[in-house]
């Protein structure tokens, strides 16, 4: 498995990101380190230097396992499940610029995180459903070689797939080959009974990892069992990368390194 880092691109804002500095630094630092891949968050894929940054991924010998998107969520309110025709039009737009943009930079998936929305209050479940469906859909036809790896949220963020049944429940609806879905221990910690059985229950769906503690320190730093998450996930087949999606604490340089020397210590 890949040993991968979230970093921030021009334009995205998001705590639980360790690297929010010059994208050129954050680069050279985490292939220093020893990390094979980066996810990288995109808010829009027009900000930034897509040639720039495929030539340092280049250099740094780093791949990209996945493209996250909650940026366009968190900044700009756009969502798959806004009650305005037109909010949502302007996010199935981009993503599917992010699927261009996945393409161009190969191997990539694109996450569909916060950018799937919320039921808003006063607004019917089946209704924003059939809205998110309506929008993945148009996505996933859009460019069936990339694949969307939807992730479940925990509840404090999301009231629309918070749990990996209910996310496996919309895949198999759904029911297009490259849809996929994301596990994040951090949200999965939250919401499962029991972390390890839902792993193996998600056999065949699993495509992209999110590695954080029960706290959102790097992994290791709070109360999650990593090496029972990595057996089950080998045991499922799980090929792709772990990619540490965390709180810059106690600092951005030290998280970075713990999360590296936790990596080690788990044989990645
Ligand atoms: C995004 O990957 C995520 O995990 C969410 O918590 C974003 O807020
Ligand atoms: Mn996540």
């Amino acid at each position: 498995m890949k040993k991968c880092i979230v970093i921030s691109t021009p334009g995205a804002q998001f705590s639980a990101l360790a690297m929010k500095e010059d994208l050129k630094e954050s680069i050279k630092k985490v292939a220093d380190l020893g990390f094979d891949a980066v996810e990288l968050a995109v808010r829009d894929p027009r900000m930034i230097d897509v040639d720039e940054i495929k030539s340092l991924l280049q250099q740094y010998h780093l791949t990209v396992p996945a493209i996250g998107t909650g940026q366009a969520y968190g900044e700009e309110g756009l969502s798959f499940t806004d009650p305005d025709p037109g909010i949502r039009r302007k996010a199935v737009q981009r993503i599917k610029d992010q699927m261009n943009l996945a393409m161009d930079i190969e191997g990539s998936q694109v996450i569909i995180g916060l950018i799937r929305g919320t039921v808003k209050s006063g607004m019917d479940k089946d209704n924003a459903e059939k809205y998110f469906i309506k929008s993945i859909v148009e996505c996933l036809e859009y460019k069936p070689g990339v694949t969307l790896t939807l992730e479940p949220i925990n509840r404090y963020e999301t009231n629309l797939y918070n749990d990996t049944r209910s996310a496996m429940e919309v895949i198999d609806k759904i029911d297009r080959s490259n849809l996929k879905m994301l596990a994040d221990t951090f949200h999965m910690n939250i919401e499962e009974r029991d972390i390890i059985e839902s792993i193996l229950h998600a056999k065949g769906y699993i495509s992209h990892v999110h590695f954080a503690d029960s706290n959102r320190w790097a992994p290791g730093c709070g109360h999650i069992d990593f090496s029972e998450i990595l057996d089950a996930l080998e045991e499922i087949g799980y090929q792709g990368a772990v990619s540490a999606e965390i709180l810059p604490k106690p600092t951005p340089e030290e998280c970075l390194k713990l999360t590296m020397a936790y990596y080690q210590k788990l044989g990645l």
